[in-house]
């Protein structure tokens, strides 16, 4: 089934120079691109993307990551696009992500996973429509 993904590029890495690589590996494996930009997300935004963790004690530092640069913004699209992105990002805790994966490639840390994918064809509308007005 063809499906719609939400995926950012964290700041962190925006400001490592990483947009190019990581959009390839979307483009190599097949999925299209139907939105891209690079923008500073709102309070409401980031907010509202993690709803699920804002009453967490590690929300405040999620927070300040998130609003310490632009981020990359896409919307992908193709067969299975959730699954697939979500086998290509790795696991949240990059530490532990496997090699060949973004993150098990380009991060450290579950605080800093330099990715965001989303995990359900009902979570991406929603993302799409909190970036994408
Ligand atoms: P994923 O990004 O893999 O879907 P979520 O939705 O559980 O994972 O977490 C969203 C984001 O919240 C993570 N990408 C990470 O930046 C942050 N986060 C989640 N759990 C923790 C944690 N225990 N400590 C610090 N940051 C966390």
């Amino acid at each position: 089934m063809v499906e719609k993904s939400l995926v950012f590029i964290k700041p962190d890495g925006v400001s490592r120079g990483l947009v190019g690589r990581i959009l390839q590996r979307f483009e190599d494996r097949g999925f299209t691109v139907k939105e891209l930009k690079l923008f500073s997300p709102t309070d409401a935004q980031i907010d509202g993307h993690y709803h699920e963790h804002v009453s967490k004690g590690f929300y405040p530092d999620l927070k300040a990551y998130m609003k310490s640069g632009p981020i990359a913004v896409l919307v992908l699209e193709g067969p299975n696009a959730i699954s697939i992105i979500r086998k290509m990002v790795g696991v949240t805790n990059a530490g532990e992500a496997d090699s060949g994966t973004i993150r098990g490639d380009f991060a450290l840390t579950t605080a800093m996973n330099v990715i965001h994918a989303s995990d359900s064809v009902e979570s991406a509308a929603k993302e799409i429509a909190n970036f994408f007005v």
